[in-house]
């Protein structure tokens, strides 16, 4: 039977057709992304992405609410059960959203930010010169220890003694290693900063109980839900009690308009999904996926950021083997390996063209793929480091991955319907 789709769009129903294809042909090892359960699609299919929903349950500015307040409300509790918070804001539009929602939610214009630096592992909306957030907000980014590549206390302390920042933002996209979110939550107190942290990349971790949480230090926490979450593509943000009206307000009517009704019934799906003992075992082994492919690269010699791993991401310093970033992920993406390339802390190279290559486990992990697959990835990012200029070996390689990717097919659960327009 043909979809709804298939008969009304041919064009853009192969095109889906073709990125389907794409996505269970190649290894996925972008750290951001993922593969939504059948369920998660379903619902962000489904007719909520009909109905407007501005302002809260209970507090809604059109008619119709019968169903929808009972969604958000079901999101909001499972969020907040799922991470011990008091407080769940379910309808930040994304990650960057939530994020200036915290910031909005705490602070005035002008005020100023420290967060992490972009270059050295940081996002945009962590303060980065290019970002609203620097032009809202007097930015001042703390940087990662260039030696260790680690976080360094003592700098970001006596940047905040110096600075007096009114928020300190805790997270990161591109660092490898744990975020104490304690120490963190110190600082803030000794300058009289708010906390934001941002977890967006370890969510996942977090709600398994991987990664610590910043729930009992941070003032609010904010996040995305469609990485190591494994969620639709949306934010969230946790917060205490107090807070609750102010970060209320923040997202809406301060930054956006009628949430997403369809992506937060989403939401609340992923949410069920996390708390359960199959997703503890599921984000174990993303660590335990990260770790096996960060020691194989090691051994063929690759120059790792912090020297390995200890959460969903790896960031491949490049200059030891004399390849630009760009080069090495293009060349990957060619052997069906996704990554993509990104800064290592104090690159000297521009970030259009930087050093590393940053390169995370939840997809394949999502796939069933255990540390056996994680080092036989490793030795096809080796032999393509290897054969960087030899474009018949690299599509030899790319032939030997699409083998492993059909012995671990994208789980049946986790793939779209095609037999009916339903989703
Ligand atoms: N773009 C995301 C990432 O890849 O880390 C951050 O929002």
């Amino acid at each position: 039977m043909q979809t709804a789709l298939e008969q009304y769009d041919p064009q853009i129903y192969e095109l889906i057709r073709q990125e389907e294809a794409r996505q269970s042909g190649s290894i996925r090892l972008i750290p951001s992304e993922n593969y939504v359960s059948r369920a998660v699609m379903t619902a962000t299919a489904s007719c909520l992405t009909n109905k407007y929903a501005e302002g809260y349950p209970d507090k809604r500015y059109y008619e119709g609410q019968q169903v929808t307040d009972l969604i958000e409300n079901l999101a909001r509790e499972r969020a907040k059960k799922l991470f011990g918070a008091d407080h769940a804001n379910v309808q930040p539009y994304s990650g960057s959203v939530a994020n200036m929602a915290a910031y909005a939610a705490l602070i005035k214009p002008g005020e100023t930010i420290m967060g992490m630096s972009l270059d050295h592992g940081g996002h945009l909306t962590h303060g980065w010169k290019v970002s609203m957030t620097s032009k809202f907000f007097n930015s001042v980014p703390y940087q990662i220890n260039t030696e260790t590549g680690r976080l360094d206390f003592d700098l970001i302390r006596d940047l905040a003694k110096k600075h007096r920042p009114r928020i300190i933002v805790s997270g990161a996209t591109a660092y490898p290693r744990m975020i104490d979110f304690e120490i963190f939550g110190e600082i803030a107190k000794e300058v009289g900063a708010y906390l934001v942290s941002d977890i967006a990349h370890i969510a996942g971790l977090v709600v398994a109980g991987i990664h610590k949480s910043p729930v009992p230090y941070a003032d609010v926490v904010s996040t995305t839900t469609h990485k190591t979450l494994r969620g639709p593509r949306g934010g969230m943000l946790l917060c205490k009690e107090g807070l609750a009206k102010q970060v209320d307000k923040a997202v809406f009517p301060g930054l956006q308009g009628g949430p997403h009704m369809h992506t937060l019934t989403a939401i609340a799906v992923a949410m069920a999904e996390a708390d359960t003992p199959e997703f503890v075992a599921y984000a174990q082994q993303i660590v335990k996926n990260a770790r096996a492919l960060a020691n194989k690269l090691l051994e063929y010699g690759f120059k790792l950021v912090t020297g390995g791993t200890d959460n969903h991401l790896i960031l491949i310093d490049l200059r030891n083997k004399d390849i630009p970033g760009k080069k090495m992920a293009k060349a990957l993406d060619r052997a069906r390996i996704v990554t993509n390339y990104n800064t290592v802390p104090g690159d000297p190279a521009p970030p259009f063209n930087p050093s590393g290559l940053r390169l995370g486990t939840p997809a394949m992990t999502t796939r069933g793929m255990k540390e056996a697959e994680a080092e036989q990835i490793a030795t096809f990012i080796h032999e393509v480091a290897e054969n960087i200029e030899n474009e018949a070996r690299i599509a030899q390689i790319g032939k030997d991955v699409l083998l492993l990717c059909s012995q671990f097919p994208v789980p049946e659960h986790f793939i779209i319907p095609r037999s009916n327009g339903n989703a």
